[in-house]
């Protein structure tokens, strides 16, 4: 496989798929050696299939509003790989999806899930609906509209939606509801429902915690002590809240939060239940805005569409949106001493950002490992639901802090050079090899 050749091809198959482009030209040289070990790969067209979503719906969502007014939106739900079980991925409503995005966020989804070590494919799904602003009725009216068109491709074993960026609790609540009523079947065929229909303990903060159990592990590895230690995060909603509770947990201090429309730098810390929980508060206003925290906590500054990486930090976490974190921003983290990098957000890093992190020798985790928390309890959910039963706080814990551990090692085990574990190497060779060897025992399909 010669990467370049490989990608000068995908760029004329799918012209301006810029994201998906990136993801995949990130896990293919991180693959390029080990892949080049194995000729039987290349005999049977691994990467050319494995780069391609296995199909992909598209799908008109029509919607009335509060005041009578009828909508179109596109709707979307990419199965990308099916290979070591159902489809599994969330859902994501906001205005800036396209299929490049679900793409992506696709072909991400099927090695973090593999990694994960659950049998579970890669998917994704959305919309371009922005929930911004919208009532509560709008909402309902517009998951009902998505799922009346996607049920027919879904199921517990199938391919089992969940939530992302503008699919919380409620939102999933509302298509299971649909679902339900057009399969005539009560099963697992959602993630992040309510805990009184078959939802996990812990789901909804699964995925800042096990991004947190993760970054303890690389601190473990690299004799970092976390306590004490300063970190910045990106984003206020479901993700982010959960990083916050459990570094604040682990004896870190949180110094900034962000939004949309800029961020907040906290210096005594993000820290007090009452700070915590704002941040709820925030994300369910509708608005997406942050601002209002230096309102509600005088000693927090707003700071009107800037970046909390120009803030002097130990760690930073990137938990709102892909690309989210360039290569100035890069530069300035480094040049104010951060120490560890963690996206979790998918793909929370540009390129250049990400290579400039390893090629400097800071600790930097992709987010196919550090937020693979959020995917494994789904995986979790599906499997108390497929048994019919329901596991405690303390299980699910256990579980999640045991896959987080597992995923830290397959990373060490792939990605370590010398001294210096790459993280984005590990986690690629890992979860490709695992795809790769399922593929091939299926034949060509
Ligand atoms: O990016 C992700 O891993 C998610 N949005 C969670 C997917 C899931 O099925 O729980």
């Amino acid at each position: 496989m010669k990467v370049n050749d490989i990608m000068t091809q995908l760029e004329v198959k799918h012209p301006g798929e810029s994201e998906y482009l990136q993801a995949v030209r990130e896990v293919l040289v991180s693959i390029e050696d080990v892949y080049n070990r194995h000729p039987e790969f290349e005999r049977a067209g691994i990467i050319e299939r494995i780069v391609e979503p296995d199909r992909i719906f598209t799908f008109r969502v029509p919607w009335v509003d509060d005041s009578g007014r009828v909508h179109v939106n596109i709707g979307y739900r990419v199965q990308f790989n099916g290979a070591i079980g159902p489809y599994k991925g969330g859902i994501r409503f906001h205005s800036s999806v396209t299929l490049s995005t679900l793409k992506f966020l696709g072909f991400e989804q099927t090695f973090k899930n593999a990694l994960t070590t659950l049998p579970m494919g890669g998917g994704k799904g959305g919309s371009d609906f922005s929930p911004k602003g919208r009532s509560q009725a709008e909402i309902m009216r517009f998951c009902q509209a998505f799922v009346m068109e996607l049920w027919r491709n879904i199921g517990p074993d199938t391919d089992v939606p969940a939530g992302d960026i503008g699919v919380g609790g409620r939102e999933v609540g509302y298509m299971f509801g649909m679902y339900k009523k057009l399969a005539r079947e009560h099963t697992g065929t959602f993630t992040g429902k309510g805990m009184s229909f078959g939802g996990s303990r812990l789901r909804p903060e699964a995925t800042g915690f096990g991004a947190l159990y993760f970054v303890q592990r690389m601190c473990e590895t690299h004799g970092i002590d976390l306590k004490g230690k300063t970190v910045a995060v990106s984003g206020f909603g479901n993700v982010a809240w959960g990083a916050v509770t459990k570094a604040t947990e682990l004896g870190a201090r949180v110094v900034a939060i962000s939004g949309p429309d800029g961020y907040i730098h906290d210096e005594e810390g993000v820290n007090t239940p009452e700070k915590i929980d704002f941040m709820l508060e925030l994300r369910d206003s509708g608005n997406d805005v942050v601002a209002p925290y230096a309102d509600e906590f005088p000693g927090a500054t707003f700071y009107p569409g800037r970046k909390p990486w120009e803030l002097k930090v130990d760690i930073a976490l990137p938990c709102a949106i892909q690309n989210e974190l360039n290569l100035g921003d890069a530069r300035q983290l480094k040049e104010n001493g951060v120490l560890l990098v963690a996206e979790v957000s998918n793909m929370g890093c540009t390129a250049d950002a990400a290579d400039f992190f390893t090629d400097n020798g800071i600790l930097f985790a992709p987010g196919k490992a550090a937020n693979a928390g959020g995917v494994a309890c789904s995986g979790l959910e599906m499997t108390q639901n497929a048994m019919h039963i329901s596991w405690s706080n303390e299980e699910v814990d256990r579980w999640l802090h045991q896959i987080m551990s597992d995923i830290h090692e397959q990373c060490v085990v792939h990605g370590r050079s010398g001294q210096y574990i790459n993280y984005v190497k590990g986690a690629n060779i890992a979860g490709f090899m695992k795809v790769a060897d399922a593929m091939m025992a299926q034949g060509v399909v």
